[in-house]
């Protein structure tokens, strides 16, 4: 063995025996980095040690469960991809293990009686997925629409009888009963082929403005329903589109004609739990981003629906998307508590609210999202008698919205056989360390067991995904995806997921939100913008006086401001920035701080985490000196203001900064960069792939505060000699959004996806059917049981936060 071999074996088992040291535990990287230059203090030794290979599993590893003599590693040397080795101490030796080996290890350190229990319940949802392709490229995840187009291709390939599945899905479309498309007639391929080669010469002949109806009765006779288009030219491209197809499909005509198919009317969108409204809702407990998206959501697919019913030449129909949320008795002012509610700003959208049945009847206050689950069920039976009453029939697509949602979409969907997305916002499962493993220390504060396997069934049973980011979905480089950490986990006690989700899978597909681009549009429109909130914004930055809306001032005015909004949560880390700018005295001499967020008075918050950060926040105040520089303004709710609020800000030349420890998306960050406010947001999570880092706005660390302050110290000083810089900014902010993150692209996006997967569940039928199953069988006989061990509140009990 040469000797710079020895020496690196050496030193690596003085590593391993520190690691075994204190016995069985579970370390995480920095844990096994920080050891090992305990014992290797040498730069250079180490460099040398981590250079072999298992330097390389050392460093590619997320985690690793000791078990002395043993050491498992879970390695991940790519998003999504994981491999699992187990080292032994005394020789270095170095086994792959399987997902489940490690998964045993790990339980190792919680409940050794679990981990070797025989037949302890494993749950393996890949076992159904064999017949199915799956992605194989880091960088293909989340575009699943793309592999879905290629895969149905080479399916419908090769002969015309191959494309009879297509036909068959053609004969199923109708609108609430009347056909469209085809009707019996053409009910194969070469008769369908016939009759388009007829119908295209009877269109080429005409003028392209030719209303359908002009020609529908030769049409009808030929086999032909409504739904081909509105004009002459529309219904000759849509016969281009099915031909082409039959002819000899390729992917690219696949998506194309599958997209322009009439399948999506009537929409339904669950969001249960939170104050669900459209104002005066924003701040409220478990109410944030979320309802933001939905209402705009909703807007942009119903623009989206009425142009594409138009376009298919079925003017007669009102395509109604229903959000469905929880009736909340106890409504404190909000319109929770009316079942009905229209939606401002579409001609078909509604809001129906259905309360949560107990025992004792209807629970008239809120709760938690962590405890939402004993309700579900019966709320979903409740909702679909609803649902289709108020539809006059079945919707063609549902939505689900966080946990709760999705796993009522999950049920309602596979109960009626409809196409299901589901949108995740934010999963808990990675917020919290070890959240799997430590779950029975964390189950009765936040019910994690309930949580995963209501999510893991969800994603399961879904057809497809909505992510906003990448990151969602398989993280990054350095940190594992939110959906990637349901791969393989174990809940020691209940079961071990060997299989919960795999990233590959095609139904993962990216759509990032906007924001409403009627509300937040750039401070340069000056025609537009909503100047009669000017002397309440005036007040709100700059009056003197401190009170319950706000604390602090400006006492220099000609100074940038930079603004911050958020929720006053941990993870959102206001406190964290007042730190960084209270120590930085350059950005301090630079510019001014304004944040929005949370009560000014403690005792006015019912919400533990809240009222410690809003006491930080004035600890933090006191401590740095910082009134005269610091305008600390209270949660804000409407909207309209907000965004004027983002504009005056960038008209002092100012900045956003978002310093979340953690941020799922982060809809603040797309609101300041259309408003064209140059924007510096945490490299933790969606906001670091929005903006592009130095380009369109700039990546912040929220766990170093000195580099991020001074990073934005730098932007101002650079302003300071070249005003044109600050403007650079702006517009390539904007350039960003309009090119990425509007909801324009959002619906055309999302409907494309529900037309795509609408046909791609009807061609793997048996499949799904198999699943669907095995996810009943894991409801019925896990989930229920555990949101039977949820407590059910008395309405009796302590009353719920404020609201504000
Ligand atoms: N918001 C608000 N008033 C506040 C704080 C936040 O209107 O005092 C709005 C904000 O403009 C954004 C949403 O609430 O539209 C927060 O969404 P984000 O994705 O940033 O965070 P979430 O609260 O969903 O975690
Ligand atoms: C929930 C969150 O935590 C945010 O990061 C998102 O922007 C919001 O939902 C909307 O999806």
């Amino acid at each position: 063995m040469p000797d710079a071999l020895r020496q690196s074996r050496y030193h690596m088992k003085k590593c391993f025996a520190k690691y075994l040291e204190k016995g069985r535990r579970i370390m995480k990287l920095d844990h096994l980095m920080v050891e090992m230059e305990q014992v290797i203090d040498d730069k250079e030794e180490r460099t040398q040690v981590l250079e072999g290979v298992i330097g390389y599993i050392l460093c590619t590893t997320q985690e690793a469960a000791v078990i002395p003599p043993h050491v498992a590693f879970a390695i991940r040397p790519n998003p999504g991809f994981w491999e699992f080795v187990k080292v032994s101490s005394d020789d270095l030796s170095v086994d792959a293990i399987t997902a489940t080996d490690y998964l045993k290890f790990k339980e190792m350190v919680y409940d050794e009686k679990w981990a070797k229990d025989e037949n302890a319940l494993e749950v393996d949802f890949a076992a159904f997925d064999y017949p199915l392709p799956h992605l194989t490229l880091s960088s293909s995840i989340g575009n699943g629409l793309n592999f879905v187009a290629k895969f149905m291709t080479s399916k419908l390939s090769g002969k015309l009888e191959n494309a009879q599945p297509l036909v068959d899905y053609l004969l199923t479309l109708n609108h609430q009963g009347e056909k469209l498309m085809i009707n019996d007639n053409l009910n194969t391929a070469s008769k369908l082929q016939m009759a388009l080669i007829v119908a295209e010469l009877l269109v080429s002949t005409l003028p392209k403005d030719t209303p359908y109806n002009n020609f529908e009765l030769r049409f009808k006779e030929w086999g032909f329903e409504k739904g081909w288009g509105d004009t002459a030219q529309r219904v000759q491209e849509t016969i281009k589109a099915v031909s082409e197809v039959l002819q000899a499909p390729d992917p690219v005509h696949m998506e194309s004609l599958l997209s322009r198919l009439p399948t999506i009317f009537n929409v339904v969108i669950f969001s249960p739990h939170g104050y669900f409204g459209q104002s005066d809702v924003l701040g409220l407990p478990d109410t944030g981003g979320q309802v933001v998206y939905i209402l705009d959501q909703v807007k942009a697919l119903e623009e989206e629906l009425l142009l594409r019913v138009k376009q298919q030449g079925l003017d007669h129909v009102k395509p109604q998307i229903l959000v469905v949320t929880r009736l909340i008795p106890d409504a404190r002012g909000t319109k929770c508590n009316q079942e009905l509610e229209a939606i401002i700003g579409t001609k078909h959208s509604n809001i129906l609210r259905v309360p949560f049945q107990t025992e004792n009847g209807i629970l008239r206050r809120w709760v938690s999202r962590f405890e939402i689950y004993p309700y579900l069920e019966k709320f979903t039976q409740d909702a679909t008698t609803k649902i289709l009453d108020f539809m006059e029939g079945y919707p063609d697509l549902i939505i689900g919205n966080y946990t709760d949602g999705n796993l009522v979409a999950s049920l309602m969907a596979s109960k009626l056989g409809i196409t299901q997305g589901t949108i995740a916002h934010a999963l808990e499962k990675t917020k919290y360390e070890n959240s799997d493993i430590k779950w029975k220390e964390l189950d009765t504060k936040y019910h994690f067991s309930c949580q995963f396997t209501a999510d893991t069934i969800a994603m399961n049973a879904t057809d497809f995904i909505i992510a906003s980011t990448f990151q969602e979905i398989a993280g990054s480089k350095d940190r594992p995806g939110q959906y990637e950490s349901h791969a393989a986990f174990t809940l020691p006690g209940l079961c071990r997921v060997v299989s919960g989700i795999n990233v590959f899978d095609p139904k993962f597909n990216i759509a990032a939100p906007g924001a409403d681009q009627s509300v937040y549009f750039p401070y340069t429109e000056n025609q537009r913008r909503f100047t009669s909130f000017h002397p309440a914004i005036e007040e709100l930055l700059y009056s003197k006086e401190d009170n319950n809306e706000h604390i602090g001032y400006l006492a220099d005015r000609n100074k940038p401001i930079i603004f911050s909004m958020a929720r006053l949560d941990v993870v959102k880390n206001i406190t964290g920035l007042t730190e960084w700018y209270g120590n930085n005295k350059r950005l301090r001499d630079l510019v001014n701080l304004v944040v929005v967020g949370g009560f000014i008075d403690p005792s006015k918050s019912k919400d533990r985490e809240e009222i410690s950060e809003i006491k930080k926040m004035h600890t933090i105040i006191e401590k740095y000196d910082l009134k005269g520089q610091i305008r600390w303004i209270a949660a804000q709710s409407d909207r309209q203001r907000n965004s004027e609020l983002y504009r005056c800000i960038a008209d002092t030349k100012g900045a956003f900064v978002q310093p979340a420890l953690y941020e799922a998306f982060g809809l603040t960050v797309i609101e300041a960069m259309n408003c064209g406010l140059p924007t510096f947001a945490t490299n933790q999570g969606g906001p670091a792939e929005i903006i592009v880092d130095g380009v369109s706005g700039f990546h912040i660390d929220p766990n170093n505060g000195d580099e991020s302050s001074n990073k934005i110290a730098e932007f101002f000083e650079k302003c300071k000699v070249d005003a044109t810089y600050w403007s650079k900014f702006s517009a390539a902010g904007l350039q960003r959004i309009n090119e990425c993150y509007t909801w324009k692209i959002y619906a055309n996006k999302v409907l494309n996806m529900a037309n795509i997967y609408s046909f791609w569940r009807q061609l793997n039928k048996d499949q799904k059917k198999a699943k669907q199953r095995y996810v009943q069988m894991f409801y019925n006989l896990l989930f229920r049981n555990l949101a039977k061990n949820v407590p059910i509140p008395s309405d009796d009990e302590a009353s719920p936060p404020e609201p504000k």
